[in-house]
Protein backbone atom coordinates (compact mmCIF):
# COMPACT_ATOMS: atom_id res chain seq x y z
CA UNK A 1 0.00 0.00 0.00
CA UNK A 2 1.65 3.42 -0.75
CA UNK A 3 2.40 5.64 2.60
CA UNK A 4 3.53 8.89 2.66
CA UNK A 5 6.89 10.59 4.47
CA UNK A 6 7.97 14.03 5.52
CA UNK A 7 11.46 15.26 4.35
CA UNK A 8 13.10 18.31 5.03
CA UNK A 9 16.19 19.71 3.61
CA UNK A 10 18.10 21.58 6.56
CA UNK A 11 20.14 24.61 6.46
CA UNK A 12 23.46 23.23 5.64
CA UNK A 13 21.16 21.27 2.59
CA UNK A 14 20.26 24.73 1.58
CA UNK A 15 23.90 26.92 1.98
CA UNK A 16 25.10 23.52 -0.37
CA UNK A 17 23.16 24.04 -3.18
CA UNK A 18 21.79 20.65 -2.57
CA UNK A 19 17.90 21.07 -3.03
CA UNK A 20 18.01 19.75 -6.58
CA UNK A 21 20.28 17.00 -5.99
CA UNK A 22 18.37 16.08 -3.12
CA UNK A 23 15.22 15.64 -4.60
CA UNK A 24 16.57 14.29 -7.71
CA UNK A 25 17.55 11.36 -5.52
CA UNK A 26 14.38 11.03 -3.54
CA UNK A 27 12.64 10.25 -7.52
CA UNK A 28 15.57 8.71 -8.74
CA UNK A 29 14.39 6.10 -6.07
CA UNK A 30 10.75 5.59 -7.05
CA UNK A 31 9.07 8.30 -4.60
CA UNK A 32 6.37 10.28 -5.93
CA UNK A 33 7.25 14.08 -4.67
CA UNK A 34 2.99 15.08 -3.67
CA UNK A 35 3.82 18.25 -1.95
CA UNK A 36 6.53 20.24 -1.60
CA UNK A 37 7.07 24.30 0.10
CA UNK A 38 10.06 26.39 1.18
CA UNK A 39 9.20 27.76 4.37
CA UNK A 40 10.94 29.09 7.41
CA UNK A 41 10.12 27.44 10.82
CA UNK A 42 9.65 29.98 14.04
CA UNK A 43 11.36 29.21 17.07
CA UNK A 44 8.05 27.86 18.51
CA UNK A 45 7.42 25.91 15.34
CA UNK A 46 10.82 24.13 15.34
CA UNK A 47 10.31 23.19 19.07
CA UNK A 48 7.09 21.65 18.44
CA UNK A 49 8.70 19.62 15.18
CA UNK A 50 11.42 18.22 18.10
CA UNK A 51 9.40 18.24 20.45
CA UNK A 52 10.35 14.73 21.70
CA UNK A 53 13.93 16.30 22.19
CA UNK A 54 13.01 18.64 24.55
CA UNK A 55 15.32 17.51 27.13
CA UNK A 56 18.03 16.87 24.97
CA UNK A 57 21.71 19.26 25.29
CA UNK A 58 21.12 19.88 21.61
CA UNK A 59 17.50 20.77 21.80
CA UNK A 60 18.07 24.44 21.73
CA UNK A 61 21.10 24.95 18.96
CA UNK A 62 18.50 22.17 16.97
CA UNK A 63 15.83 24.41 16.87
CA UNK A 64 17.71 27.57 16.45
CA UNK A 65 19.45 26.43 13.50
CA UNK A 66 16.47 25.07 12.05
CA UNK A 67 14.63 28.26 12.36
CA UNK A 68 17.76 30.36 10.88
CA UNK A 69 16.09 30.47 7.61
CA UNK A 70 13.82 28.84 4.79
CA UNK A 71 14.26 25.49 4.28
CA UNK A 72 12.36 22.62 2.40
CA UNK A 73 9.33 20.65 3.03
CA UNK A 74 8.07 17.55 0.94
CA UNK A 75 5.93 14.67 1.16
CA UNK A 76 6.90 11.93 -0.45
CA UNK A 77 5.29 8.88 -1.22
CA UNK A 78 5.90 5.20 -2.32
CA UNK A 79 5.46 1.55 -0.69
CA UNK A 80 6.87 1.87 2.69
CA UNK A 81 8.01 5.14 2.05
CA UNK A 82 8.35 5.46 5.92
CA UNK A 83 11.53 2.91 6.09
CA UNK A 84 12.40 3.58 2.64
CA UNK A 85 13.55 7.36 3.19
CA UNK A 86 14.67 6.58 6.24
CA UNK A 87 17.33 3.91 4.46
CA UNK A 88 18.31 6.38 1.62
CA UNK A 89 18.87 9.23 4.10
CA UNK A 90 21.41 7.05 6.12
CA UNK A 91 22.21 7.11 10.29
CA UNK A 92 21.86 10.45 12.28
CA UNK A 93 25.32 10.71 12.78
CA UNK A 94 27.10 11.18 8.82
CA UNK A 95 29.96 9.30 10.18
CA UNK A 96 28.48 6.28 10.84
CA UNK A 97 25.95 6.49 7.85
CA UNK A 98 26.20 3.64 5.13
CA UNK A 99 27.71 4.43 2.25
CA UNK A 100 25.84 6.17 -0.20
CA UNK A 101 22.98 7.58 1.69
CA UNK A 102 22.29 10.86 1.59
CA UNK A 103 24.18 11.77 5.27
CA UNK A 104 27.38 9.65 4.03
CA UNK A 105 27.67 11.55 1.23
CA UNK A 106 26.52 15.20 1.82
CA UNK A 107 26.42 15.09 5.84
CA UNK A 108 29.88 17.07 7.69
CA UNK A 109 28.20 16.35 11.32
CA UNK A 110 25.92 15.14 13.46
CA UNK A 111 23.80 18.82 13.29
CA UNK A 112 24.54 19.05 10.49
CA UNK A 113 23.48 16.15 8.39
CA UNK A 114 21.14 17.46 5.58
CA UNK A 115 18.01 15.96 5.84
CA UNK A 116 15.29 15.01 7.88
CA UNK A 117 12.29 12.22 7.58
CA UNK A 118 9.70 11.07 9.61
CA UNK A 119 11.01 8.17 11.18
CA UNK A 120 6.88 6.72 12.02
CA UNK A 121 3.67 7.11 11.00
CA UNK A 122 2.70 8.81 14.21
CA UNK A 123 5.97 11.48 13.50
CA UNK A 124 4.54 11.78 9.86
CA UNK A 125 1.00 12.48 10.91
CA UNK A 126 2.62 14.78 13.44
CA UNK A 127 5.10 16.71 10.98
CA UNK A 128 2.43 17.55 8.44
CA UNK A 129 0.20 19.16 10.52
CA UNK A 130 3.16 21.34 11.91
CA UNK A 131 4.49 21.77 8.04
CA UNK A 132 1.40 22.05 6.26
CA UNK A 133 -1.25 23.32 8.49
CA UNK A 134 -3.24 24.67 5.40
CA UNK A 135 -3.78 21.32 4.79
CA UNK A 136 -3.05 18.50 1.95
CA UNK A 137 -6.41 17.34 1.30
CA UNK A 138 -6.36 19.05 -2.07
CA UNK A 139 -3.61 16.60 -2.94
P1 LIG B 1 17.24 11.64 13.09
O1 LIG B 1 17.28 13.01 12.45
O2 LIG B 1 18.16 10.68 12.39
O3 LIG B 1 15.85 11.11 13.26
P2 LIG B 1 17.23 12.20 15.94
O4 LIG B 1 15.74 12.17 15.87
O5 LIG B 1 17.88 11.36 16.99
O6 LIG B 1 17.88 11.79 14.53
O7 LIG B 1 17.74 13.70 16.16
C1 LIG B 1 17.11 14.74 15.47
C2 LIG B 1 18.16 15.71 15.03
O8 LIG B 1 18.78 16.30 16.18
C3 LIG B 1 19.31 15.10 14.23
O9 LIG B 1 19.01 14.96 12.86
C4 LIG B 1 20.41 16.09 14.48
C5 LIG B 1 20.17 16.53 15.91
N1 LIG B 1 20.95 15.73 16.85
C6 LIG B 1 20.71 14.45 17.25
N2 LIG B 1 21.65 14.01 18.10
C7 LIG B 1 22.51 15.04 18.26
C8 LIG B 1 23.71 15.24 19.02
N3 LIG B 1 24.19 14.27 19.80
N4 LIG B 1 24.34 16.43 18.91
C9 LIG B 1 23.86 17.42 18.15
N5 LIG B 1 22.73 17.32 17.40
C10 LIG B 1 22.08 16.15 17.45
MG1 LIG C 1 14.31 11.62 14.50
Amino acid sequence: MAERTLILIKPDGINRNLIGTILARFEGEGLKILALKMFKFTKGGAENFYAMHREKPFFEELTSWMSSQPIVAAILESENAISKVRDIVGATNPAEARQGTIRALYGTSVGQNVVHASDSQEAYEKEVRIVFPEGIEHF
